[in-house]
């Protein structure tokens, strides 16, 4: 039996909560593994190595009940009574929480009223009006779950970036383990770094194609088979993503993995690139446009060389997407590319004292574990009561807890006292001035009032980054991907203004939302607008997301210069000590 995972145990846990608040049962129960599950994703020592030798015994949150179905969960591999819970639902039963206003509590009436089981059922509900006619539904919120399952079918099929790129990562362990395989990358979209993948694209190099593609559709990770050819395979995996393989020569390779890994448009470019200099170029190598002997094929070792070929400096696969990058790779002008180690701090991160799921210290000590130099606190103000959002005297006693970490450990790592302050829905602030004035910096935020008109919604931004203490705005369209649009603003306007009032935009590289959008950063830059590139952290782990937010922000050619945090912890205190009119 292979080893289950700490993700698997703290999945299986959640599903038991949210199978107990389907059923209306008692909401400490609840709580109890919804905890339960965060401190086995957390916990610092091997949890699952404890729960095989039945030694859960005093952590913190994990009562005796739960250790024991830990331990029954790592020792068997199942655990009964999720099982027996689990049994009364089939697999599309679950879906329906993926659908936007659909919560525990309404899918257990759903199902208990109406018998719905899956989003199919859910819709013909919606259309019959019997969703509308459930006492608390009504036909407002039928019409806006019809709306919602639309929306979920337009982007059906695309994943996130980070579970992609998780499950790529696996996938290229296997495949880089078999003995056929001279070299193995992904490529596609997910090596561009696109905010969603469909399906995942694999290249292998080997002089054993056949046994590489069966071994890739025989491998525990396929779910189902969609292709098997000798050189292709396609299959899909537990969550329904696609993933293909090309099997190709150790010849082939560099042509291979730069044709899939596009985009489409770029190679287009390339490729009539390459016929002004005679070449024609597709996925296995360059010919002589014409098929003369005479002309001269350049010898090609990597894909470096592919683009050396052509006269052009090597672009980085996140610029790939047609958009000037071509261009510049013949001038010499291709952004200086940002890396992830090039980050020494970051703005926007929470603490248990709002939604977050660790302590101050948990996250310092995660952020200087890290590598991190500083760390910028910014928890929920008041305005936001769901995400238990900070009020003055709240804030001020963090802002005390800040400033004794600092004396002790601020050699380790600095911490900076901030807030995520809700821009109100006249754009006004929920905090008042003379409170910001007690902070290092602000990141203001719009969390209300998504409706507005995109007239409105840009006046509040800009309201908000005229004020003197908004360092920054935060996840500046709200959109949540794959689920929830942006709020209408108007961009050019926004990033005009930015530049104005000296307020810094964030990347927000939390993969839910990679917001400011990609496409607009080289705009912002060349206006003058500085970025901050911020995981918007819930937890210690998510300080991660800043690899995700180097490639992004590479994505939208930011350069070094471009981005607060590639700055040292002296500068950034300058900085934000600076009026910012003058910054
Ligand atoms: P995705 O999967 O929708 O997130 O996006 P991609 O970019 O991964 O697209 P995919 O998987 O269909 O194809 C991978 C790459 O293969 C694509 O970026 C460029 C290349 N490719 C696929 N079809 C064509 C084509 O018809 N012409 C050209 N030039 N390239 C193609
Ligand atoms: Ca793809
Ligand atoms: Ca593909
Ligand atoms: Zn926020």
């Amino acid at each position: 039996m292979t080893e289950i995972s700490r993700d698997e145990i703290a999945r299986v846990l959640d599903e038991i909560a949210l199978l107990l608040e389907v059923r209306g049962e008692n909401p400490f129960k609840t709580r109890a593994y919804r905890q339960g599950a965060e401190i086995v994703r957390d916990h610092d020592a091997d949890i699952v190595a404890l729960a095989r030798d039945n030694e859960l015994d005093g952590i913190k949150g994990i009562g005796k009940a739960l250790q024991e179905k830990i331990h029954e969960l790592v020792t068997t591999g199942k655990l009964e009574f999720h099982r027996k819970l689990r049994d009364d639902y089939p697999d599309g039963f679950f879906e329906l929480f993926e659908i936007e206003g659909l919560g525990p509590k309404k899918v257990g009436a759903l199902h208990r009223e109406l018998g719905l089981d899956s989003i199919d059922a859910l819709r013909k509900a919606c259309d019959d009006g019997s969703v509308a006619d459930l006492s608390g539904f009504g036909k407002k919120t039928a019409s806006k779950l019809l709306e919602a399952i639309q929306r979920r079918e337009h982007f059906a099929e695309r994943y996130r970036l980070d579970e992609s790129a998780a499950a790529a990562e696996a996938i290229l362990d296997a495949l880089a383990g078999h003995p056929a395989t001279l070299l193995a990358r992904s490529a596609g979209s997910l090596r561009r770094s696109r905010e969603t993948i469909g399906d995942l694209d694999f290249i292998a190099a080997t002089s054993q194609p056949k046994e590489l593609t069966a071994f890739f559709a025989g491998a525990p990770f396929a779910s189902e088979v969609i292709v098997h050819g000798d050189t292709k395979c396609s299959i899909r995996l537990d969550n329904g993503q696609q993933a293909d393989l090309r099997a190709v020569s150790m010849e082939q390779f560099p042509f291979a993995l730069q044709y899939f890994t596009g985009s489409k448009e770029h190679n287009v470019a390339l490729r009539s690139r390459a016929l002004r200099q005679g070449l024609s170029l597709n996925e296995y190598g360059f010919t002589a446009s014409d098929g003369s002997a005479g002309t001269a094929i350049p010898e090609v070792e990597d894909e470096r060389g592919i683009y050396k070929a052509l006269g052009l400096d090597f672009i980085p696969p996140e610029l790939r997407e047609n958009r000037g990058e071509i261009e510049a790779a013949d001038s010499g002008e291709l952004p200086e590319p940002i890396h992830w180690e090039n980050l020494r701090g970051t703005f926007h991160n929470h603490t248990t004292a709002s939604d977050g799921h660790a302590s101050l210290e948990e996250m310092a000590t995660a952020a200087r574990d890290l590598g991190l130099c500083y760390l910028g606190i910014a928890d929920h103000s008041k305005a936001s009561f769901q995400a238990n959002g900070l009020d003055e005297e709240r804030l001020a006693a963090q802002v005390e807890a800040i400033r004794g970490w600092n004396r002790e450990h601020g050699d380790g790592l600095w911490l900076f006292a901030g807030t995520e302050v809700d821009i109100l829905k006249d754009g006004s602030l929920d905090f008042s001035d003379d409170t910001l004035a007690t902070l290092d910096y602000c990141v203001a935020s719009i969390h209300s009032s998504f409706t507005l008109d995109e007239k409105e919604m840009t006046r509040r931004l800009v309201r908000a980054m005229e004020n003197e203490h908004v360092t920054m705005i935060g996840h500046l369209t709200g959109r949540i991907l794959l689920r929830r649009d942006a709020y209408a603003v108007n961009h050019e306007k926004l990033i005009d203004c930015a530049a104005e009032t000296r307020t810094i935009i964030e990347l927000n590289c939390n993969p839910k939302r990679f917001d400011m959008d990609w496409r607009w950063w080289r705009r912002a830059r060349d206006k003058g607008v500085l970025c901050s590139i911020n995981p918007d952290a819930h937890r210690p782990g998510q300080l991660q997301f800043l690899r995700l937010g180097a490639s992004v922000a590479a994505k939208g050619w930011l350069r070094r210069r471009d981005v607060l945090n590639t700055r040292g912890l002296d500068e950034v205190k300058e900085y934000l000590d600076t009026p910012k009119a003058r910054r």
